[in-house]
């Protein structure tokens, strides 16, 4: 259930002021430290951001998948590793659990997540298994009423932070339906982490490897308690997780607009603002109409998903939701760009916004997804069709 659209609004409205006055001045710590401050943190759990998506009755505020996007776009508009600290508590880390799990799972777990007392983290990635995911081979093999899980997750996000995993694991024989899905409690005997990843961009967010050494489970682990499930669990989520990312990626490209239209009016050259160009307003102009189309994409894409029963596959939506994840990503890459190209010399320097965006949009087109993946989501879905 959704809450009513003034609340939200009043909502939106304290989340903008949050941005504007507290998290827009943290991004060059974030930057500098590769870390987001504990006390930003604490304050985004007080705020309710962990559980944004979360049903009011586990303690979460509910929002509809329309209203997640609006929130999503606005944490477009500063550093990405803001939104990463809780997103996976809203979105990939729980989401199977909300869809896919007994009722016992979710009263047990849900509330802790939507509080943020629970960091849920999402490992489905292993290094032999990244866009065929149907692959992976972490085994879990059947010992009385436990499972024994071995093998490893790569480039988990959050996974340094998280308290419990939703791990995709082979309880079967090949393929997607001998795959499992798992709550994994972060300290299970057997469990071990990886060092933390060094990236292009992104910095503050955090990402590791997962070990996976004879940990033992119970069997009331498996998310809905019935295995070979987990594929399609891992799916479901990762449509919802390609929305949402369609929107912040909307966001960011507002963000560079924004950027780019202030430099380009205070900018002279030849005498006059660098943004009296028509070459220069030409690159402002296709930014804008490519966002316009984006952002109308996201908002289809959430209202129809909002109109499919909670938690079920809609073959019509996923497919809805990787062209707006393959538009909406490859559009803020170009918007980025051309950010970088009206800033000229200073664009590159990284003293400028536009700089650490440029960085940080690079790993849109490829986590959830990669671009080719929503080809082949789109393709598929044609044909079947
Ligand atoms: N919702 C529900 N069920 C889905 C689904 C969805 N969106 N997509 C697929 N399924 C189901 C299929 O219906 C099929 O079920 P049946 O066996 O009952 O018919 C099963 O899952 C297997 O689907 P499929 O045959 O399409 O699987 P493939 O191995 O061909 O893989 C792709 C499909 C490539 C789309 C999938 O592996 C994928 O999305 N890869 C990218 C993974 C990814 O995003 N990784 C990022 C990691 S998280 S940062």
């Amino acid at each position: 259930m959704a809450i009513d659209q003034d609340s939200f609004e009043v909502m939106l409205a304290t989340i903008q002021d949050f941005i504007s006055k507290r998290l827009a001045p943290a991004e060059n710590i974030v930057e500098e430290t590769d870390e987001v401050p504990t006390d930003i943190i604490e304050e985004m759990k007080t705020m309710g951001l962990f559980g944004l998506s979360i049903p009011e009755e586990y303690g979460g505020i509910g929002l509809s998948m329309s209203q997640e996007c609006a929130v999503a776009f606005k944490f477009g508009q500063t550093a990405m590793a803001f939104r990463s600290a809780f997103v996976t508590n809203v979105g990939i880390g729980s989401q199977g659990i909300l869809m896919d799990g007994t009722d016992e799972q979710k009263r047990e777990i849900l509330p802790r997540v939507a509080s943020g007392e629970l960091i849920m983290s999402f490992a489905l990635t292993e290094p032999d298994a990244g866009s065929d995911a149907a692959s992976l081979r972490t085994r879990a093999e059947r010992d009385g009423d436990d499972y024994v899980l071995n093998g490893s997750k790569r480039f988990i996000t959050n996974a340094p932070r998280a308290g419990a995993f939703t791990l995709m694991a082979r309880t079967g024989g090949p393929g997607a339906n001998g795959i499992s899905a798992f709550i994994v409690p972060a300290n299970t005997p057997g469990l071990s982490l990886g060092k933390p990843h060094k990236k292009m961009g992104q910095r503050g967010t955090t990402t590791c490897d997962v070990f996976l050494d004879n940990a033992r489970l119970p069997a009331t682990s498996i998310i809905g308690g019935v295995p070979g499930q987990g594929f399609k669990t891992a799916m479901k989520v990762l449509d919802r997780g390609r929305l949402h990312l369609s929107a912040l990626a909307c966001g960011i490209a507002q963000r560079v607009l924004n950027e780019s239209v202030a430099y380009a009016r205070e900018r002279k050259q030849f005498g006059q603002r660098i943004g009296d160009f028509q070459l220069v307003q030409a690159m402002l102009a296709d930014s804008q109409a490519e966002l316009y189309a984006g952002w109308s994409m996201v908002q289809d894409c959430a209202r129809r998903y909002d109109a499919k029963p909670a938690g079920k596959s809609n073959p019509d939506v996923s497919m809805r939701a990787a062209c707006a994840k393959m538009f909406c990503t490859e559009m803020v890459g170009r918007v980025a760009d051309r950010g970088v190209q009206i800033h000229g010399g200073a664009g590159y320097m990284n003293e400028t916004k536009v700089e650490r965006i440029y960085r940080d949009v690079r790993l849109m087109r490829l986590y959830e997804g990669t671009t080719q993946i929503q080809q082949i989501v789109i393709g598929r879905a044609l044909m079947r069709d």
